[in-house]
């Protein structure tokens, strides 16, 4: 809002959006600590996802921590089409608001479990979009650490947009030393850093097993959930799947997987790159962006000027 000052300047005055600047409409969904709903901007018209937290329940149920976390991350992955963008936050007596995109394609799991499968140019365009999205995290010092195919939604060109960052991790320093050794320099984030209360555990299916055994997550971590992601794409069912959560960490610990008939190599060879135990020993994002299977992609900005796939499911070739 611009406004005059006592001295007849004209000065810039920044006015807080709150609830009454918003119409609410139909939920879009419930969590175990928030509810996100349609939200319109009486002024502007514009549609956005408003997740609301109640005070008094993340109170009771120490959260509070979490959603300080989601804030913060969110307040810093701004620049990026790949990451669901928080516009305002704002509060009443009884809950917060955060104000965010609105994704009117709804989750990637959604998606896949109608389709049942994505043949390999579906998965190589939502595989890219994920990985450049990761990759401007990573960038950013922020670990997702709960990637997963729920928490990536589709927005209204049917492109991506990652969510959920109330588990992730924000990294303290993004210095890379000098050093006149000749010796590659060391990244002290991507070493599994001490933490001591570290009792987070993110979904049983794609968690890593250095999580599992050291308690420690890592920017490798979110590339272990990526192989996880590409895995279900293609096969329609995640690669460590069990009866409950303790055997399905059993399998992960013990790389027990297996690729269904009829995978295709090239996309099993980047999968195998990334399924593996030792988080130092998997593949990089930038040998990732050059892996077969992702040849022909443009990385960077114009992957999100793409208009996206038709989406096929994968048909296997016939068996000798
Ligand atoms: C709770 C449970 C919320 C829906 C839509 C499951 C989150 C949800 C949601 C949006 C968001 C889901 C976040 C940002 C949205 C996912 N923007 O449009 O279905």
């Amino acid at each position: 809002r611009q406004e005059i000052d006592a001295n007849g300047k004209p000065v810039a005055r920044y006015i807080k959006k709150g609830v009454r600047d918003f119409s609410f409409a139909h939920t879009l969904g419930e969590g175990s600590y928030s509810t996100v709903v349609l939200g319109t901007d009486r002024q502007t018209l514009k549609e956005y996802a408003i997740k609301i937290l109640d005070k008094r329940h993340i109170i009771k149920e120490k959260k509070v921590k979490y959603v300080n976390i989601e804030k913060d991350t969110l307040n810093r992955l701004t620049e990026h089409p790949g990451i669901v963008r928080l516009y305002y936050t704002f509060q009443d007596e009884r809950s917060l608001y955060f104000v965010l995109d609105l994704c009117k394609g709804g989750e990637l799991l959604g998606v896949l479990k109608r389709m049942t499968t994505f043949d390999e140019e579906c998965t190589r365009f939502y595989g890219a979009q994920i990985l450049d999205t990761i990759d401007y995290m990573h960038k950013r010092g922020v670990i997702h650490r709960d990637l997963k195919p729920e928490n990536v939604l589709l927005d209204s060109q049917m492109h991506i947009k990652i969510t959920d960052f109330g588990t992730a991790k924000i990294l303290k320093s993004q210095r890379k030393p000098q050093n006149s050794s000749g010796m590659p320099p060391l990244d002290a984030t991507d070493i599994p850093e001490e933490e001591r209360a570290s009792s987070f555990v993110g979904t049983a299916e794609y968690v890593s097993p250095e999580l599992l055994t050291d308690k420690n997550a890592c920017k490798a971590s979110d590339l272990w959930a990526f192989g996880c992601i590409i895995f279900q794409l293609l096969a329609g069912r995640p690669p460590f799947k069990a009866g409950n959560e303790y055997q399905t960490f059993q399998k992960i610990v013990a790389l027990d997987y297996d690729f269904p008939a009829g995978f295709p190599a090239v996309a099993r060879d980047l999968v195998e790159r990334l399924l593996v135990l030792d988080p130092a020993r998997r593949l990089p994002i930038e040998h990732i962006k050059n892996h077969e299977f992702f040849q022909g992609i443009a990385w960077g900005p114009d992957l999100w000027k793409r208009k996206a796939p038709r989406l096929k499911a994968y048909v296997p070739p016939p068996r000798e």
